[in-house]
């Protein structure tokens, strides 16, 4: 077809036939699936009702499976437009097995088509823009590498879109700080209807997001009306033009309209007042974009009724056959949690040799496997070495434990880097860079600056796996200094807190107490597909019980499997970290009043050997748990309801556990002491157990 003049002069007429099309589509998708919901066929429903011609518009300078997506549940008409089918979506109503997005799992409209490179996209506001920005940072880097995996396009873009309400969220913000300071290919879409949920746009922000951004340097920022197709065309034209130039970031703020309600749970005449639905209505994109196209002759009203009856027929016959499709099985929703490698479980390691610290053993550790993998990447706060101008002067810093040093120096900035002061930042870019290939390795400088990374922890990289079905993964190797013990570390500096992360499926955790099984544990780590997080503990960085010679490069520690390191016939005492000394000095001293501690060191919690102790406990008896982290809710609570379920026939007295108390670590030593577990508390507990 020839192209058309007036408001869309430049597009040809069946590329805009095509796109009304597919915007009628995604309506009538929509419809459709809020009459399944009506009928309880289908159990939630967000539109894309409102958004449609701007995202089939954006979607034409996009290119799927080149490009990279992190769609919002609004993008129905963007994802179509990219090549999922209708019956996809549909089947993602149902909850079928069968929806690639996620078999079932997650609510419709969070879109995940790994071939298309659509991630899997998880339901908390803006905590997708971080991963965007660290897929965009994995293609400049993999991009003229030869990279096992991991495949890159000089000139391909990350889009990432999320609404107006979603631009107060934090990882937001740090999200735009390192697309802009590394001039990342980033096209942001933020599509403002003027509402989230219910709270209207003046009551989310002093200012329209587009002069909120204005003071980033590097950020191309442009406004568009979202229903004008030809202006939303051009817009995405030039969006994705400067992010392919390696130009940087660019922000497009488009209006919208949001017709339906925010969701099939909500009903916005609660809220909205009838004048402003009417003019809601009265700005319908579909409708503007139909009056556009038969003033231009390119689509007679009754041809765009035509259009719109069939796309409705076929919507409602894939629906029929989605209602068919399979369903998941109960069974099923334990599948994909994770992918644990296979690994064979190592000989002892020679003990000869110069003995290395924990934290030196670490580092040889770190060093060893990135030459091996080009695919590793360690970046955190202050893990690089230096300026390019300081470092011929100095040694370098390489973390504040010095875990990292020389890492930058040895493999350049690339691969050691520093980020900005951010956790959320760190551990989001993480997840980008995972998702395609790579292996990052983010460093979190201490566990008690890891909160506001939770999102991007809890909710972003453990739930990868099992929220796309197993059609994505985070491998990630989070390393992260914690626990106390340390003289002065008072409350920031001195927490444990592990029992938070055990607590969240889809994460492994491990926390060795000396360098062998650092060493083995961390190339364990980088086997894995999933998010490991490496718990480093301060205390034992340096001391001279936590050193090892360097193991064997074949020394691979399989997670899961606990250490006897002591042992005995009276007591089981588990435990592990900086506890585990400890347990060994009371142990010591137990054994002269002739009660024999068997001491495990479970050296993983994610997984934990529960065979081992359930091993040890049938021939002790008795059972002490002993950890560092705070008495109520911490990891030992778990191990003694395993026990007292599955060993309670062996068991002569009841579990017991050493804990910290329910309280701080304070500054000075007397309140660090008093809170902290210590020998003596071993020593009580342990005879207690063996008085029964
Ligand atoms: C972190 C987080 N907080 C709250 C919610 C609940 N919630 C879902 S959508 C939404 C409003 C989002 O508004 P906006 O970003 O403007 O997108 P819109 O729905 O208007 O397209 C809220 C509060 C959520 N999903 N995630
Ligand atoms: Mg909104």
């Amino acid at each position: 077809m020839p192209p058309i003049d007036r408001m869309t002069p430049d597009y040809p007429a069946d590329e805009l036939v095509a796109d009304y099309r597919l915007a009628c589509l995604s309506r009538a998708l929509d419809d459709r699936q809020l009459t399944l919901h009506k009928q309880g066929r289908s159990y939630f429903h967000i539109a894309g009702a409102g958004h449609e011609v701007l995202g089939v518009a954006l979607a034409r300078s996009l290119r799927p499976a080149y490009d990279w997506f992190f769609p919002y549940y609004r993008d129905l008409a963007l994802v179509l437009a990219l090549g999922v089918s209708p019956y996809e979506v549909l089947l993602a109503a149902v909850g079928s097995a069968e929806d690639p997005a996620s078999g079932g799992r997650q609510m419709p409209h969070h879109f995940g088509n790994p071939g298309l490179h659509i991630v899997s996209q998880s339901s908390p506001t803006g905590s997708q823009c971080l991963p965007a920005v660290g897929c965009a940072e994995a293609g400049r880097y993999a991009a003229g590498r030869d990279l096992p995996g991991v495949g890159a396009h000089a000139d391909e873009l990350t889009y990432v879109s999320l609404g107006e309400g979603a631009t107060s969220e934090g990882e937001f913000w740090e999200s735009l700080n390192t697309a802009c300071i590394e001039r990342l290919p980033v096209v942001y879409l933020i599509a403002d209807n003027g509402y989230a949920i219910s709270v209207p746009v003046a009551e989310q922000a002093p200012a329209p997001i587009s002069s909120l951004v204005a003071g980033f340097p590097q950020l191309e920022v442009r406004t568009v009306d979202g229903g004008d197709y030809a202006a939303c065309r051009r817009a995405g034209e030039a969006a994705a033009g400067r992010a392919r130039s390696g130009a940087g970031p660019v922000l497009l703020h488009a209006t919208v309209t949001r017709p339906y309600s925010h969701s099939s749970s909500d009903s916005q005449t609660r809220y909205r007042a009838p004048a402003d639905l009417a003019a809601e209505l009265s700005r319908d994109p579909l409708s503007r974009l139909a009056a556009e196209l038969a003033s231009a002759g390119v689509l007679s009203p009754d041809e765009a009724d035509r259009l719109r009856a069939e796309v409705h027929e076929l919507v409602a016959a894939e629906a029929q056959k989605a209602l068919g499709a399979a369903r998941p099985t109960a069974d099923s929703v334990l599948t994909h949690l994770f992918a644990m490698p296979s690994l064979p479980v190592p000989a002892e390691p020679p003990a000869d040799g110069p003995a290395l610290h924990l934290g030196e053993a670490i580092r040889a550790t770190l060093g060893e496997l990135m030459a091996g993998d080009e695919r590793i990447r360690v970046f955190g706060e202050d893990v690089g070495d230096a300026t390019d101008e300081a470092l011929a002067e100095v040694d370098g810093m390489g973390g504040v434990f010095g875990s990292t040093q020389g890492l930058q120096r040895r493999f350049g900035r690339s691969r050691c880097f520093n980020t900005p002061l951010a956790e959320a930042n760190i551990v989001g870019r993480a997840v980008g860079q995972a998702v395609r290939g790579l292996r990052p390795a983010p460093e979190i400088q201490f566990l008690d600056y890891i909160w506001p990374a939770m999102q991007q922890i809890r909710s972003e990289a453990a739930t990868m796996r099992w929220r796309s079905n197993g059609a994505f993964a985070a491998p990630i190797v989070l390393r992260c200094f914690a626990g106390g013990y340390i003289t002065g570390g008072s409350i920031w500096h001195s927490q444990s807190a592990e029992a938070i992360f055990t607590h969240t499926p889809g994460l492994l955790v491990a926390f060795p107490s000396r360098a062998r099984d650092a060493v083995g544990l961390l190339r364990a780590a980088f086997r894995h597909d999933d998010p490991v997080l490496f718990f480093e503990h301060k205390h034992l960085l340096r001391q001279r019980y936590a050193m090892d010679p360097m193991p064997p490069p074949d020394y691979v520690l399989p997670f899961g499997l606990a250490a006897c390191v002591r042992p005995g016939d009276h007591v089981t005492i588990v435990t592990w970290g900086a506890m585990v000394q400890r347990c060994l000095l009371a142990a010591a001293s137990l054994a002269e009043e002739g009660i024999e501690a068997e001491v495990l060191d479970l050296r993983t919690l994610a997984p934990w050997d529960k065979e081992a102790v359930a091993a040890s406990v049938r021939r002790t008896g008795r059972c002490l748990v002993a950890h560092e982290d705070v008495l109520t809710g911490g990891f030992g609570g778990e191990i003694a309801a395993f026990v007292a379920d599955e060993c309670f026939a062996d068991l002569d007295a009841p579990v017991r556990r050493v804990g910290a108390l329910d309280t701080w670590v304070g500054y000075d030593p007397v309140l660090e002491r008093a809170s902290l577990p210590s020998k003596d508390d071993v020593i009580a507990a342990a005879r207690g157990l063996t008085s029964y």
